[in-house]
């Protein structure tokens, strides 16, 4: 049975007024930042805790051990006295709660979402990881882990702008890789950008999404 919570919306998640709900993730954009678009496509209140790489020690000898979650990790979800954590985990949370299930797509195609949902997370976290690398390791891992996966999203996107005809999971998520790799590798970035181009302005262009990009919530990032 549905119930009304504070911002007026029906869902199953039961919402009191007071509760504030908190993403906390470092000021970094990666595996947070899918779940900042989800919150900020429906205009959802929220606040984060973003930690610095420089005061690590605010989360690893810190709220790590005090926060007391069940499965401590970054990005955590605090929403009232209750909390969880894994990125995809919260993405669910966050769609159900703002009644965004439209992102996950419809029959057949949701596992289609998925599929690009779950190689995009992946490819984000290898595009930092990389980074942390010297250059020959750096420059073996863009070509055996990075590029194929680039290449494969080239394929799938084809001439279109967004994955599905309506925005989905998969536009966001795609987005936060693709976007992370034309800042990261803006050089390798020029041979796919007359495809990818069109679609990152695509999102970028969304109301809500344009709103964020030009905020304080974002720039601090
Ligand atoms: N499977 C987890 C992975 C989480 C993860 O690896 N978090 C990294 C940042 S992306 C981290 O720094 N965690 C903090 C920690 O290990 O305490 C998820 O999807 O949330």
């Amino acid at each position: 049975m549905g119930c009304s919570n504070s911002t007026g919306q029906v869902n199953d998640i039961q919402v009191k007024n007071k509760d504030n709900l908190v993403l906390g993730y470092w000021g970094l954009p990666l595996r947070g930042q899918p779940l900042r678009y989800i919150l900020e496509l429906a205009n959802y209140p929220y606040t984060e805790t973003k930690y610095t790489l420089s005061q690590a020690t605010d989360w690893f000898g810190k709220d790590k051990q005090e926060l007391e979650l069940d499965f401590p990790n970054l990005p955590y979800l605090i929403h009232g006295d209750f909390s969880i954590t894994e990125s995809s985990n919260i993405a669910n949370y966050l769609i159900q709660l703002t009644n965004q299930q439209y992102l996950q797509g419809e029959g057949q195609d949701k596992y289609r979402v998925d599929n690009i949902r779950y190689v995009c997370d992946e490819l984000t976290a290898k595009i930092f990881s990389s980074t942390l690398q010297k250059e020959e390791e750096k420059k073996n891992q863009l070509e055996t882990q990075i590029l194929p996966k680039i290449q494969q999203l080239q394929k799938v996107l084809g001439s279109q702008t967004s994955f599905f005809k309506k925005l989905t999971l998969a536009d966001i998520y795609a987005y936060t890789a693709l976007a992370y790799f034309k800042k990261t590798y803006s050089k390798e970035y020029q041979q796919f950008a007359s495809d990818f181009d069109p679609f990152l302005k695509r999102f970028e262009e969304i109301p809500r999404i344009k709103n964020y990009h030009q905020s304080e919530r974002y720039k601090k990032l």
